[in-house]
This record gives C-alpha cells, sequence and structure tokens, in this order.
C-alpha cells in the first residue's frame, strides 16, 4: 500500500510539474505592467552597435558575408564621441513615446552593455568604454521612461550558436555542437540585464525565425529564468508566431496586427495579449547613410493613430549615427509626432481599440464612455456609424468641443461633417450614456 502511495504521489508530482512547465501564470504586477504598457501606446526603438559604422543596416555582416573575427575588430574603432544620454531621453520624451527598447545585443552578437560573459562588449572591446546601456537606464529612470531591452536569440559571432541556422552563413563560424553554453551564455546575460540596470518594462527577442520550427530553444527556462528575477517585466518574442506560453506581449514587425504586408506575419495570429507594432522611419533599421526615404509626418501620425485603432503600440524606430547622434530628420519627425500628440495624447494614451473595427476612411479609440473617431482619408462630408443613436448623449470635434450635427437610423448615426475632413486625423469624440 505504502508503495502504491509513493506511485501515486510520483505520478502526481511529474504531472504537477508538467503543469507548472505548462500554464504560466503572471504575477499581478506583471499584470498591471501589461496594462501600464497598453496604455503608454508610443515608444521609440533604437538599433545602434557597431554595425552603425558601416553606416547599411543592421545586417551588413551577413549580407557582406564578413569575417566574423575581421568584423569583431571593428570595436577597436567604436567611439561614439557625441553620445548623450540624457539628450536621446529628452528628445524621446519630446516625440512624446513613453518607452523606449534598444539593442543590448542584435545578431552580430556584440553586447552594447558591460558584460561579464564575454569581453565582446562595449566596455571591454572598444576605447569608449562606457556602457552606455547604464547611462541610458539611468537617464530613463530619471526622466520617466520605461526601459525594453531588445536582446537577439540568435548569434552570428560565437561557435557556440549551434547548429548554423538560416543566417548568417558566411560569416566563417565553427559551430560546434555546444548549445548548452550558449544557453547558459543568453541565460547569465539575461541575469546582467535584469539585475544591473533597475528595473526593466520588457524583454524583447527576436532571431527565432533563424532555426526551424522544431528547435527547442528552451525558451520556456528563459522565460521562466526571466520572471523569477523581475516578475514583472514583460516578454515580447518577434517571432512571428501566435504567444508562447510564458510570454507578456505580443509584437508585428513592420505590420499592423492580423495585416501581412511585409511578408513576416502570414504565421503570426493575433492573439489575446497586449500588442505591439514595430516599424522603420526610413527603410533600415540600423544607420544607413544612403536611405534618407523617411516616412512623412503625416504617414508617422496615421501609423500611431491605426496601431492605436488596432489595439497596438507603436514602437518607432530610429537608427543613431556611429557618433551617437540620432539622424536630424528622425529627430524633427519625432518632435512632429510630439507635437501632434501634445494636441491629440487624450484620443490615443490609455485608449484601447474602440468598439468600431478599423475602416479605410480610419479607426476608433476608446477610453472609459469616450469614443474618438480617428477621420484619416474620408473623400465625403457625412460618415456612418454602427453605433445606436440611443446610447450616444454627444458628438463633438475633439480640438475645440463644437457639435457635430447627426441623424440616428436603426442600427447606426449618420454624421453632418459639413466639409470634407482635411486635417491629419480629424477626431471626433463621442460620449456615450
Ligand atoms: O532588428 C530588426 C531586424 O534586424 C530584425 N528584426 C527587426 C526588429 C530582422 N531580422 N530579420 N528580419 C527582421 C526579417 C527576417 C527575415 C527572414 Fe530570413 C526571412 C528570416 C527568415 C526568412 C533572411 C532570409 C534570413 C533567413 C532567410
Amino acid at each position: 500500500m505504502k508503495h502504491f502511495i509513493s506511485i501515486l504521489m510520483m505520478i502526481y508530482l511529474v504531472y504537477s510539474g508538467a503543469l507548472a512547465q505548462e500554464n504560466y501564470i503572471p504575477t499581478a504586477e506583471n499584470l498591471k505592467n501589461r496594462e501600464e504598457f497598453q496604455d503608454m501606446k508610443f515608444g521609440v526603438f533604437i538599433h545602434w552597435g557597431i554595425y552603425s559604422m558601416m553606416a547599411d543596416g543592421e545586417w551588413i555582416m551577413n549580407n557582406k558575408n564578413l569575417n566574423y573575427k575581421e568584423y569583431a575588430l571593428l570595436a577597436q574603432g567604436f567611439y561614439p564621441s557625441a553620445f548623450d544620454a540624457a539628450k536621446w531621453v529628452s528628445d524621446v520624451k519630446a516625440s512624446g513615446a513613453k518607452y523606449i527598447c534598444i539593442t543590448s545585443r542584435h545578431h552580430d552578437g556584440f553586447s552594447m552593455f558591460g558584460t561579464k560573459q564575454s569581453p565582446y562588449n562595449i566596455v571591454d572591446a572598444t576605447p569608449f568604454k562606457r556602457d552606455i546601456i547604464k547611462e541610458l537606464a539611468e537617464e530613463c529612470h530619471k526622466q520617466g521612461i520605461k526601459l525594453h531591452f531588445y536582446y537577439s536569440i540568435l548569434d552570428w559571432s560565437r561557435d557556440d550558436y549551434f547548429p548554423i541556422g538560416r543566417s548568417g552563413r558566411g560569416v566563417g563560424r565553427i559551430n560546434k555542437g555546444e548549445w548548452k553554453t550558449y544557453h547558459n551564455f543568453m541565460l547569465n546575460q539575461l541575469t546582467e540585464l535584469l539585475t544591473n540596470y533597475g528595473e526593466i518594462g520588457a524583454i524583447w527577442f527576436d532571431g527565432m525565425w533563424d532555426q526551424p520550427e522544431d528547435f527547442d530553444w528552451k525558451l520556456r527556462e528563459i522565460y521562466d529564468h526571466i520572471h523569477s528575477i523581475q516578475p514583472g517585466c514583460l516578454i515580447i518574442n518577434n517571432h512571428h508566431l501566435a504567444p508562447i506560453e510564458g510570454e507578456d506581449g505580443q509584437t508585428f514587425e513592420k505590420d499592423l496586427p492580423g495585416q501581412n504586408q511585409s511578408g513576416y506575419s502570414s504565421t503570426a495570429t493575433v492573439g489575446k495579449l497586449p500588442l505591439e507594432t514595430c516599424e522603420t522611419m526610413n527603410h533600415t533599421w540600423g544607420y544607413s547613410i544612403t536611405d534618407k526615404d523617411y516616412k512623412s509626418e503625416k504617414e508617422l501620425i496615421h501609423y500611431l493613430v491605426k496601431a492605436a485603432g488596432n489595439n497596438a503600440n507603436l514602437l518607432m524606430n530610429v537608427g543613431p549615427r556611429p557618433n551617437g547622434e540620432f539622424p536630424d530628420i528622425a529627430i524633427e519627425r519625432y518632435l512632429a509626432i510630439g507635437r501632434w500628440l501634445n494636441e491629440y495624447g487624450e484620443s490615443i494614451y490609455g485608449t484601447r481599440g474602440g468598439i468600431i473595427e478599423p475602416r479605410d476612411w480610419g479607426v476608433t479609440t476608446q477610453k472609459g464612455n469616450k469614443i474618438y473617431v480617428h477621420i484619416l482619408n474620408l473623400e465625403d462630408d457625412a460618415l456612418y456609424l454602427p453605433i445606436q443613436g440611443k446610447m450616444i448623449a454627444s458628438v463633438k470635434q475633439f480640438i475645440d468641443g463644437k457639435p457635430i450635427k447627426f441623424t440616428t437610423s436603426e442600427k447606426g448615426i449618420l454624421l453632418n461633417l459639413n466639409s470634407k475632413p482635411d486635417a491629419i486625423d480629424y477626431v471626433l469624440e463621442i460620449d456615450m450614456k
């Protein structure tokens, strides 16, 4: 009998262990952070590394098949003399963004923070010797901006990144069967990132598409490790898939949730976690000396508004120059978004996607009993909305409170706008009863 009970106990333990492995239960703090993350609506993505010196994007090592040992020598010339964390953070604040996500280590494998796990980092391998992540973290905490860390799960510089993935095949790595050391290296770096820089809003993984779908990254171990250090830290993984157990948010690369214009999001089913969409201002993430094709102020504001209407945040990228400055055009664009948010922020921050699904003419956002109608493209002076008239207390122009006349029909209301809207975003506020 005793024997039987201990077998039952064993079965129970194995089973409950398996369950614990499957069901991630976020802490109350984590759930609160998810809400706050959604309220922020707008963040700045920063792609910066030793690749910035070659001024041709962050994939140059792969694209030009640069030998990994030769590439590493670049670090000896990295001296971003104009780097000023306070200036970065104040520019970010002026843009209206509430958080920064910065590349702590991109696919090239170079750590932009002072790590003890490898000498291949900004403190030990460059004449600059400064931990820019530390300086940035201190400024973010001082100026009230949340900090997220981009972290590449693939590595073009380590031999123990094994098996060799789909990218970085021509850089000369030896790729030996030592996944465990690479896995431990990542865990130890994540410990550093989560203990040396104060509260971290999110770890943002990238690069999982490098291995076949059935490859075991031991993600859950990585995720549990992060949550054991900072349970409130959100885990977001740009794997272009539906959310995986243990994650706290879902990001879409160069697409609004549910769209697949970039070609990366075909497998990215929209899940129930907080949503984010990341996009470039020009065409490249890391600094490019030739790519000056920046999206206009209007396009950027439209993208932000559409993200909000799709219940998602926008993470808008900048690739700082090798000297550490944001390109002038990027600053101009951020300031333009900031000016717009100064006036219209109430219809964006703290909202969720509105009750009316995104349409060709625009989107809706919602907060409490208010619906904000964002008219972005309308070739008409009237707009029909499928909201029952009897639920509506008033409709007015957001900017000056001027009432908007409407007629009600059985299923909705017809707004009389008087003239065709021509603002970048013509915002109406509907107060519900
Ligand atoms: O950090 C930025 C990019 O460097 C990174 N994500 C953003 C945020 C990124 N890297 N690659 N991609 C985005 C696109 C992925 C392209 C792929 Fe492929 C197509 C991966 C698999 C198929 C290229 C072609 C690499 C392997 C085959």
